[in-house]
């Protein structure tokens, strides 16, 4: 089969009930069901997977915690037609409204200034180029981030490269006059091995900024965290006529600023839970739509240590229920006390507007 002929609208089978976003897991095993309403692919695991010809794709190494299978795959999909593009290095498809992309940069092939951090060049050199694409492309409102970066802990130019890689992200949104408060959702997490790796989604919609309560915002964080605060809210959603979608950040066991319950990972876990609960909150109050509740979103779960992976899972399964649909993985957390981090996704129908 030619990798195009996966792309051909002959298999497109759009339904108007289906929402304007939404994943779908695919095990390892299973064909993936290519059509144009295909977005992209995040895939998770060990095992490499062959780049599939128009679909971008982020392809992270790390270890898989809670499956037999060597690769995890969540293929995010629209409603109606898509196109691919590329970009100055980042690979997308987009439809009428949205647009998905992936951009993987090795920053040991960017000519550097001398005393520069690689990892900061690179992360400002992608984010200026995603902002470019967009403004190309007529997307303004990037909706949601995931940053992916070897290496997290080290040091480089005497700076953790966590916060080289926020000094390098924020000095894009200054330089393309994007407003801090207008930070995408995010995640930002660290790999045993592979280059800086940014998956993004971004539309024409406005998507609605959640913050939480028990937290600063992050684009408020004290100096002691690095010289410029990350640029991410803590939760965004984006609705459309028909539905409505969440996204939740990397959430942790952070109150006000502070990382909390230093080397007790069930206690991180309850913190955790307790933010996204807050968040949730919030989303729920802001909608018009039947509450959401734990057991209907979609989790990523990133763990530091694999061996805490067993407890994690007794406590999450208490909480969002068995069935829920949730991958988790280890990665190294971007702060050195923290040894969880949860995302999560949810879409729901809004109410229908009688005429
Ligand atoms: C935190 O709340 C934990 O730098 O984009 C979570 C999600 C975290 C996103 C980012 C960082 C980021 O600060 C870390």
């Amino acid at each position: 089969m030619l990798p195009q002929a996966i792309f051909d609208s002959d298999r497109m089978n759009s339904s108007i009930s289906d929402p304007f976003i939404h994943p779908a897991l695919i095990p390892a095993r299973a064909t993936l069901p290519l059509d144009q309403r295909s977005l992209g692919l995040h895939t998770l695991g060990t095992q490499a997977s062959a780049a599939i010809e128009h679909l971008p794709t982020q392809s992270i190494t790390a270890k898989l915690l809670n499956s037999t299978e060597a690769l995890s795959r969540e293929l995010w999909l629209t409603n109606t037609a898509t196109r691919a593009g590329k970009c100055n290095g980042i690979h997308f498809r987009r439809s009428d409204i949205l647009l998905f992309g992936v951009l993987n940069l090795d920053e040991h092939t960017l000519d550097i200034a001398a005393n520069t951090s690689s990892l900061r060049a690179a992360t400002e050199h992608a984010y200026r180029e995603i902002f470019a694409l967009l403004a190309a492309e007529g997307f303004r409102y990037l909706w949601r981030t995931w940053n992916y970066l070897p290496n997290i802990h080290g040091e480089e130019c005497a700076l953790e490269r966590y916060r080289q890689f926020n000094v390098g992200r924020h000095d894009a949104f200054t330089h393309c006059a994007r407003a801090i408060e207008e930070s995408p959702a995010a995640s930002a997490l660290g790999t045993a091995q592979g280059n800086l790796s940014i998956a993004f989604i971004a539309g024409n919609i406005k998507p609605t900024r959640i913050e939480n309560p028990r937290q600063l915002s992050a684009f408020t964080y004290p100096a002691q965290y690095g010289p410029r605060s990350p640029t991410f809210t803590r939760a965004v959603t984006v609705a459309d006529a028909t539905h409505e979608a969440l996204f939740i950040s990397g959430t942790a066991s952070i109150v006000g600023h502070e990382s909390k319950h230093p080397g007790d990972i069930a206690a991180q876990t309850r913190e955790t839970l307790a933010n996204m609960s807050a968040l949730l909150e919030q989303a729920n109050a802001n909608s018009s739509a039947p509450p959401l509740t734990f057991a209907e979103l979609s989790y990523r779960i990133y763990i530091r240590h694999a061996e805490d992976a067993a407890r994690v899972r007794t406590q999450l399964d208490a909480v969002i229920g068995a069935a829920a649909h949730a991958t988790y993985v280890q990665a190294d957390i971007c702060r050195e006390d923290l040894l969880i981090e949860i995302e999560a996704f949810a879409v729901r129908a809004l109410a229908k507007v009688t005429t």
